[in-house]
């Protein structure tokens, strides 16, 4: 059976006819050599006539289309939503009137700064858009994992990208923002500097994109039936619980593992472990927002979900993997303009400027008008209207009439319909026209204070290396000075701790605050990654590094345990094929020692057979994969026979309680210690 024979799965497919499963041509013309072009003689010149040739070259040469300015490196997944609380008191889009209705989705995860081929954990915003196809048109909801923005107006967003960017002389550093330019523009900006709070805290380093938040970021309106607006800000929660890798750690996995993101997220849909988001929203009225602290038209703020909690109204549930990268992730394309009867703009300056870029950017990347007709960007509700023609047009509107007014009465195609059409919520607009930014838009510090008081101590020495880390790779001695000088702002203590490890000794002057005084907010628990984990291992890897000989029943228990707690186990080998345990079973390798660090699992054990582990400890991957394990906080489970191992990669003497001794009968226990993720009292004993 050949490769053509099998499914996608791998299954034997059906039996297709002859004609059906011969290669053709593009023009649809059955092809008889493929391996060679046409020539003149054996050993002649290639003839121009090859037809067979020159189509399938023109084609390859014409594959690639223009990467997204930004986002270019995604992994999109189709899904549905599901509302569980209909809302029509807020909002008349048909989305939200019937509990328990689906709405199909496609959405699109990605890195911000880096090359499509970039890797995947970058120190990086993530975004987190999706495209719902509702009856009455395509609502895009396009949102990062963090809920502020660096820029308070859309002019702003070429420099911001510029920055962070590959040095356009140099061609370099590339997905990272650890370097001179962004930190030149960021700490020029002071607007920007509350959001890299949390891009250096472990929110810009998630685990997986399944155990991310989402947002919306900006204020938008929901408008009902009639006609009455409140404002809104849209959150998705995963339903997997929070988690993030640490930074050494994310190092080793881009090397080990590019596509760490992507890959989980195909794994756990492949499995049948479909990753859930609830959709919240923060809904609040014009009072509030005279009341509040800050300007609500202000993307680099939040609302503190203690101020204004989050309600849930449904659920986002990811079920299908695409059937091709390049036919849906790449050409899905998301605007921000898209959005539906009962869902409305609000006059924040960076969302009115994503209005125009979107669809602008979409025409030069899929290369003209008729991207709507791409299947994965098609509404799936009828669409009627005189648009027709450009480039790539796959239906035009039938008929004699492409106008509107006309009397062609019936035949005279679609026409408006006030009562169900898309109305503008009448907002009022008044004043004179003017370049400039509102008073109310000038308190760059407060929240990242109170972002900063919000964290635990190992999320804050986190953020702090975070800080420690970028800067330490600025070259410019004031560029380092003038963000620190930001920081003294934010927070003495988060100051004094990046000074320190950058080695600064006197301290700049502070920032001069664009409005003073900076306020001390309350801390907020939902700010915090640590305070919001989950309470399992659910979804989760165990890496078990199995020698020959390993004692089978507890490999059976271990693997069981971990299954039945809803998680994933690798097994790790010296060799790929696998290892022969003590009672004669095999177990396949998923991976070789080497090519699976300890980086890639959220938790490891090590079952050797006496012999085995004095012969593993001497070798080098084996006591990265132990040390780094370790240093990464993780918990360890381990027998005896891993001990040379253990004392090779100088863990022995620190035995601490994440560090767990295996037996047959405690598995389940090893299983339960682990839905802490991590051992982070360890970490708080290394000096990183
Ligand atoms: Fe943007 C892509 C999210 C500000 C201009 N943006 C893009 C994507 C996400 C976001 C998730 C990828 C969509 C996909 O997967 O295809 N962008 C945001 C958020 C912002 C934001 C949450 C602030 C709150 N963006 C922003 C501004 C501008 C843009 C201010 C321009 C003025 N963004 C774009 C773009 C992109 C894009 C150039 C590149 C590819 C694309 O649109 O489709 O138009």
């Amino acid at each position: 059976m050949d490769r053509n024979d099998l499914g996608k799965g791998g299954e034997p497919r059906q039996q297709a006819s002859k004609r059906e499963r011969t290669m053709t041509t593009a023009q649809g013309g059955p092809i008889a050599d493929d391996q060679n072009s046409l020539k003149a003689g054996a050993r002649g010149p290639s003839l121009l006539e090859d037809h067979v040739m020159r189509e399938k070259i023109f084609h390859f040469d014409h594959e690639r289309i223009p990467e997204r300015v930004v986002h270019a490196r995604g992994y999109g997944v189709h899904g549905h939503f599901e509302l569980t609380e209909a809302i029509p008191e807020l909002s008349c889009a048909d989305i939200f009137q019937r509990v328990g209705e689906k709405t199909p989705t496609f959405t699109r995860f990605s890195t911000v700064a880096g090359n499509k081929g970039s890797f995947d954990v970058a120190r990086d915003v993530r975004g987190f858009a999706t495209k719902f196809y509702t009856k009455e048109g395509n609502w895009d909801l396009v949102g990062n994992n963090i809920p502020v923005f660096f820029i308070q107006d859309a002019i702003k967003f070429p420099d911001l990208v510029h920055s962070v960017k590959p040095a356009p002389d140099r061609g370099f550093p590339q997905a990272q923002s650890a370097h001179d330019n962004f930190w030149d523009f960021i700490s020029l900006s002071p607007e920007a500097v509350h959001m890299t709070m949390w891009q250096m805290s472990d929110r810009a380093i998630p685990r997986s994109f399944r155990f991310m938040e989402g947002f919306g970021v900006h204020t938008f309106r929901l408008v009902n039936a009639e006609g009455q607006s409140h404002y809104v800000k849209f959150h998705w929660k995963p339903k997997q619980g929070l988690q993030s890798v640490v930074w050494n750690e994310a190092l080793k996995i881009n090397g080990a593992d590019p596509d760490f993101h992507r890959r989980d997220m195909w794994d756990a849909i492949d499995a049948g472990d479909f990753p859930q988001w609830d959709l919240g929203i923060q809904v609040f009225d014009d009072d509030f927002a005279d009341r509040f602290e800050f300007d609500i038209l202000d993307a680099t703020k939040i609302i503190p979900e203690e101020q204004v909690p989050v309600r849930i109204i449904g659920t986002l549930t990811l079920d299908a993997n695409v059937d091709n990268f390049f036919a849906e992730t790449e050409q899905v394309a998301f605007c921000t303009q898209n959005i539906v009867r009962g869902v409305d703009h609000t006059n924040d300056p960076l969302l009115q400027g994503r209005n125009f870029s979107y669809l602008d950017t979409q025409l030069k990347r899929l290369g003209g008008p008729n991207f709507t007709h791409i299947p994965v960007n098609a509404p799936k509700c009828p669409v009627h209207h005189f648009q027709q023609d450009g480039h790539m047009a796959m239906h035009n509107p039938k008929g004699r009439a492409n106008y509107e007014p006309n009397s062609w009465g019936e035949d005279g195609g679609p026409r408006e319909n006030p009562e169900i059409g898309f109305q503008s919520y009448p907002a009022e607009v008044e004043g004179e026209k003017q370049r400039t930014r509102t008073e109310t838009f000038a308190d760059h510090y407060s929240q990242a204070r109170q972002f900063w008081i919000s964290q635990t101590e190992v999320e804050q020495r986190h953020l702090a290396s975070g800080y420690i880390f970028e800067l330490s790779k600025c070259q410019e001695e004031r560029i380092r000075l003038r963000m620190l000088s930001h920081l003294m702002n934010v927070h003495d203590d988060l100051a004094r701790m990046v000074a320190e490890g950058l080695g600064v000794g006197d301290m700049p002057e502070p920032a001069t605050p664009a409005r003073a005084p900076i306020t001390d907010l309350p801390p907020s628990d939902a700010l915090s990654i640590l305070k919001n984990g989950p309470d399992s291992f659910r979804g989760r890897k165990l890496g078990l590094y199995l020698s020959d000989g390993a004692d089978a029943e507890l490999v059976t228990a271990l693997e069981d345990a971990f299954r039945a707690e809803g998680a994933m186990v690798a097994i790790v080998a010296p060799h790929i094929q696998g290892v022969t345990l003590s009672d004669g079973t095999a177990r396949a390798a998923d991976e070789k020692i080497d090519g699976g660090p300890s980086a890639v699992f959220d938790a490891v054990a090590l079952v050797f057979s006496d012999d085995a582990g004095q012969r593993v400890a001497g070798n080098p991957p084996s006591q990265d994969f132990v040390s780094d394990a370790f240093a990464h906080a993780k918990f360890i489970g381990w027998t005896q026979a891993a001990m040379p191992l253990l004392q090779a990669a100088c863990v022995a003497a620190t035995m601490d309680d994440g560090m767990i001794e295996l037996s047959r009968d405690s598995a389940g226990d090893f299983v339960n210690t682990c839905r802490k993720l991590r051992f982070w009292e360890r970490e708080a004993e290394l000096a990183w």
